[in-house]
């Protein structure tokens, strides 16, 4: 297979496919409208890479994350965490469940990594980097600057919250770091699509669309 540039698969870069889990998309217990229709976008742009990792989120079934788990809260009720105010959501991505799977038409054979977050029950993560308490690595900068990629493109979901932090950390970790917006999805909760949108930019997160990487159909 041979790509134009500059999609030839370049060894200093890696695609990061956020949360495309089964819990995320149309029917999942914490959907992001139409997450689905990314999946074959996402499938194609990874062709364009050598190096994909793949994230997935995974919580024990009584995470400090789920409303169901504080009596009385709700989903979109905030609590007081000892690393700081946690959002509530409904039950999802419980580790070893349907619904934390990875969603079946994702078709990337050749990832290299799969980095599982939100693992420890009274630590949420969102960032495929560092967990909400800005102290649990997951250790995927280190793996990124261990192979010597030096820019990261991120897609899946959701937009405003996985992705979006995500993209921050890879700054703060020095990364050149390219969100593709019409690869990915957002949950936007009050806002939050625009008020991610604006945190990455102020972090240097460019902002891109896959017509701007892929080959003219
Ligand atoms: C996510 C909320 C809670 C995400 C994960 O993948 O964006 N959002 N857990
Ligand atoms: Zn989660």
């Amino acid at each position: 297979m041979s790509l134009p540039e500059p999609f030839a698969p370049d060894r200093h870069r890696a695609l990061i496919v956020v949360d495309v889990q089964n819990c995320f998309v149309t029917g999942g217990s914490l959907a992001v409208p139409g997450g689905e229709t990314i999946i074959p976008r996402v499938n194609q742009l990874a062709r364009g890479f050598s190096n994909v990792v793949l994230t997935q989120d995974w919580h024990p079934h009584n995470h400090l994350s789920f409303a169901e788990n504080h009596p009385g809260k709700q989903p979109g009720d905030i609590i007081e965490t000892r690393y700081g105010p946690q959002h509530l959501w409904p039950v999802h991505a419980v580790w070893e469940s349907e619904g934390a799977k990875l969603h079946s038409q994702l078709d990337i054979p050749h990832a290299r990594l799969i980095i599982r977050k939100g693992c420890h029950q009274d630590i949420d993560s969102y960032s495929a980097f560092i967990e909400a308490d800005r102290q649990t690595t997951t250790g995927l900068a280190a793996w990124l600057q261990a192979r010597e990629i030096s820019s990261v493109y991120i897609v899946g979901l959701a937009t405003d919250f996985c992705v979006a932090m995500t993209a921050i950390d890879a700054r703060l970790a020095g990364f050149t770091t390219t969100v593709i917006e019409d690869a990915c999805k957002g949950i936007d909760f009050q806002g939050s699509l625009a008020a991610a949108r604006a945190d990455m930019l102020s972090h240097g997160v460019i902002l891109t669309n896959s017509t701007e990487l892929l080959p003219a159909a």
